[in-house]
């Protein structure tokens, strides 16, 4: 029989974790301080636009494999393994390990002699081997004795996590031998794609993924800050300078969101505060905070060159995620461009086929909408739906036919040809009459 689960924490993470573990036949209580979730979850019902999530939860809920509770301590006590996965939010380059400071108090009260507390929310390295191992063992158990304790970082990106659950390998660092042995065992149920390390490695892992990913996008960004300058469009210098065997340089766009690498860089920062150089890590996080704001500056340029004020004008926003083919908005680039248009006195509207966000702008539900007697478009989100429109149609919608593409959707010489103006992101090229391709 598959061991009794717990996992703490019915978030982007917990959510899918919980339901792939019941699929692979686990008894799987999931436990949430919100009701709401609980509640829902207990109906068979997702609150979460993910890939697969409805099927499997509703399936795992009749099945009577899955069920949820905001009753930790009972939860816990009733578990052979336990998984942790709630909020470490960053705010103002400080870590918040509250939430993950209490579910670790609720573990502490009702911990069983042989079970695994896996950790799966972010961290600063040496959390778990220091805070948690202290907090846990405050039972009177020891690590790696009485029970066993593991890091085992998240690796999903929204809006495919079941899938990335399943396939994507998993770095897996016990507190000693025997807590990795018993995390291994764990999750090479749902995963056969697993390597095995130290807690502390495992959450600088975690740290330099994101980080790489926030670095080498701040550098995607830089270059089209250059190319501006330079009049050479960044994404053609880009796509040939990554035709080089050992170059892959990532793509500029106006801004990076989501939860994960807004804040995960300033961990690793933290963790390597006062090292010499450092500091690239602050500066790439500057350079994308920038980036939303940049949009913005594009966006007046556009309008002073055809001779629109910014007061009154109808911009309308393509996407309020913060990446395309999701619904998510957390620390979406969308927010910001928004909020500083509406500041500047401009008539905004926001259309997004995946949310209802509109952050305090009009929302509209259809892209002919969005087109309509707008003065400029801009492109924040690269959804799909986005580089199928049809820009000869739409753009006899519009007042004035401005294009800014902040993540290179259109093809600046089809826009040009259609009769737009193309203002993009790294795009420092002028189109002129007989420039069409
Ligand atoms: N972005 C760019 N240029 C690019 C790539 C992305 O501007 O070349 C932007 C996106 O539009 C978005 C932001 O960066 O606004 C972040 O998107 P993402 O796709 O890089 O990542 P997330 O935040 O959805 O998920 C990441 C993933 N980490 C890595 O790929 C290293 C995921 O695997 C992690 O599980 C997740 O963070 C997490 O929870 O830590």
């Amino acid at each position: 029989m598959k061991a009794r689960l717990c996992v703490l924490g019915l978030g982007h993470v917990g959510l899918p974790t919980a339901v792939v573990f019941a699929s692979k036949g686990f008894s799987v209580v999931g436990v949430d301080v919100d009701e709401r979730k609980v509640d829902l979850v207990n109906k068979g019902i997702s609150y979460l636009h993910e890939q697969y999530l409805d099927e499997m939860l509703r399936d795992a809920v009749s099945r009577g494999t899955l069920k949820a509770t905001t009753d930790a301590v009972s939860a816990v006590r009733n578990s052979e393994a336990v998984i942790i996965a709630v909020n470490t939010p960053v705010r103002g380059g400080v870590v918040d390990l509250s939430q993950l400071e209490s579910a670790l108090e609720y573990v502490r009260r009702a911990l069983r002699v042989g079970s695994l507390v896996a950790i799966e929310s972010t961290v600063p390295p040496g959390t778990t081997a220091g805070l948690v191992k202290r907090i846990l063992e405050e039972s009177g158990l020891r690590a790696e004795e009485d029970f066993y304790l593991a890091y085992v970082p998240e690796r999903v990106a929204p809006g495919r996590a079941i899938e990335e659950l399943l396939t994507v390998p998993r770095v897996v660092g016990g507190v000693g031998p025997k807590s990795t042995q018993k995390a291994i065992e764990l999750y090479s149920n749902v995963n056969p794609r697993l390597y095995a390390t130290d807690a502390t490695t495992a959450e600088f892992v975690k740290l330099i993924e994101n980080s790489f990913r926030d670095l080498n996008i701040a550098f995607a960004n830089l270059l089209a800050l250059i190319s501006e300058r330079l009049g050479v469009d960044v994404y053609e210098a880009i796509k040939l300078a990554n035709t080089h065997p050992r170059v892959n340089v990532h793509w500029p766009g106006p801004g990076v969101g989501g939860p994960c690498l807004t804040k995960d860089p300033y961990m690793l920062f933290k963790t390597g505060k006062g090292v010499f150089g450092s500091d690239i890590i602050l500066l790439a996080r500057r350079i994308n905070d920038y980036m939303p704001l940049h949009t913005i500056e594009i966006i007046k340029t556009a309008l002073r060159e055809n001779g629109i004020s910014i007061k009154g004008a109808r911009i309308a926003i393509l996407g309020a995620a913060y990446k395309g083919g999701v619904s998510d908005t957390r620390e979406s680039p969308s927010r910001i461009v928004v909020r500083e248009l509406l500041n500047a006195g401009a008539d905004v509207i926001v259309y997004d086929p995946y949310t209802s966000e509109s952050f305090g702008a009009k929302r509209v539900s259809s892209l002919e909408e969005a087109f309509k007697e707008a003065d400029a478009v801009v492109v924040v989100t690269d959804h799909p739906e986005f580089k199928r429109v049809d820009l000869s149609g739409v753009g006899k919608l519009m007042r004035h036919k401005i294009i800014v593409d902040g993540r290179r959707v259109f093809d600046p010489y089809v826009a040009h040809g259609e009769g737009f103006k193309y203002y993009g992101i790294g795009f420092g090229k002028r189109l002129t009459f007989n420039d069409n391709r």
